[in-house]
């Protein structure tokens, strides 16, 4: 059946097919969160946010917030149907049986919590103390559309404990350098520990009846093998890029664009090892271009490859950074219509174009295309 902007159905099964209805994330009352070991792993070790925490500046909230009012916009006038999340207090400090954190961090970026597979969203464990409880700046939406849509699943993984078993000591250095951080990084050895099952959904990207996920700083092995189980209709496989010394999320490194065609990060690429089931049935993978940037904006967890966490409208058409000058010439040599939109000074609420978004419905069903394993 078609989709109506007047019926409310949660359905996405890959990257690409013809985005309807998505949620936009907020840069409400964002914080740079205190000092916690995963969230210090991913800090990078020059940057101008190591040492201070606490409510981001007001006129950079604003200014995101604009931003992302704008790219909202331009999606509704696509005829896309945007909902925003209700942003919680974010001053409110955590005390569970096993962590404190003073402060939590934001609801940007939806992409990271939120993992749209067919009809359900799964709320991801996450393995930030300051993100334990950042799935309730979705709860009304998720509320409404349980309401609103008899198919929905609304489910939840296992809250972690986050207790300091889940972290590696070694990574609570403030002065580990990039040669060790790439040789841990190419022996799988994260900030996270096997304690138990953790995952951000930002690690993993659909391709129909296969999800590829990344293991690194926010996903551990056993986060991939619960997804594993609770999917058990679809084939998980584990991935990992070793060029990158501060592995969070798959999609500022390996993007699909359609099906046959992914751009991956040219410093993080797919291990030889890795690239059968794409190679077997066909699919090209090719270098993504340069960012247009040296670094990031300020008090910006990621880095300049941003450039490449583009959103796909359709199999034609995809949502580039309007900064990102190089990204969108190749999505133009690669047939693809690039939409501008201006979203850098939002980066470090969370990410770019792929982060600051969750898809709640895509044209299409699920389909398998990886026949040849
Ligand atoms: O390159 O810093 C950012 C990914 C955000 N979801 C990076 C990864």
């Amino acid at each position: 059946m078609a989709w109506s902007p007047d019926k409310t159905e949660v359905k996405s099964w890959n990257e690409w097919d013809t985005l309807r209805h998505v949620i936009v994330g907020r840069a409400d009352d964002c914080h740079i969160p205190p000092e916690e070991p995963a969230l210090d792993a991913k800090v990078p070790e020059d940057s101008d946010m190591r040492g201070q925490w606490g409510r981001r500046p007001q006129e950079t909230i604003d200014r995101a917030n604009e931003l992302l009012d704008n790219f909202a916009d331009q999606l509704r006038k696509r005829g896309v149907r945007v909902d925003r999340p209700v942003s919680i207090d974010h001053s409110q400090p955590v005390t569970t049986p096993d962590f404190h954190t003073d402060s939590q961090f934001g609801c940007m970026p939806p992409r990271d919590v939120l993992l749209t597979v067919g009809h359900e969203m799964l709320e991801a464990t996450m393995s930030y103390r300051c993100r334990w409880f950042e799935y309730l700046n979705y709860r009304p939406l998720l509320k409404q559309y349980w309401e609103e849509d008899p198919r929905f699943r609304h489910e939840a993984a296992p809250k972690p404990r986050l207790t300091d078993a889940d972290y590696h000591p070694d990574y609570l250095s403030e002065k580990i350098g990039d040669a060790q951080r790439l040789e841990w990084a190419a022996e799988k050895f994260f900030v996270t520990t096997e304690e138990e099952p953790l995952f951000d959904a930002a690690d993993v990207l659909r391709f129909g009846k296969d999800l590829v996920v990344q293991h690194g700083f926010t996903t551990n092995l056993k986060g991939i093998e619960w997804l594993r189980r609770h999917f058990p209709d679809h084939r998980v496989h584990t991935v990992n890029f070793p060029g990158d010394p501060y592995p969070i999320h798959i999609d500022a490194t390996f993007t699909p664009l359609r099906p046959g065609l992914i751009v991956n990060n040219p410093q993080r690429r797919l291990p030889e090892e890795q690239r059968g089931m794409f190679e077997k049935n066909g699919w090209e993978i090719v270098d993504a271009a340069q960012p247009a940037h040296n670094t990031p904006p300020p008090l910006c967890y990621s880095s300049t490859w941003l450039s490449m966490n583009v959103l796909v409208l359709d199999p034609k058409t995809v949502c580039v950074e309007k900064s990102e000058v190089y990204q969108a010439e190749q999505m133009d040599k690669l047939g693809m219509e690039v939409v501008e939109v201006e979203l850098r000074d939002a980066y470090a609420f969370g990410g770019g174009l792929h982060c600051c978004t969750a898809d709640v419905y895509r044209d299409g069903d699920c389909e398998d295309y990886f026949p040849k394993q």
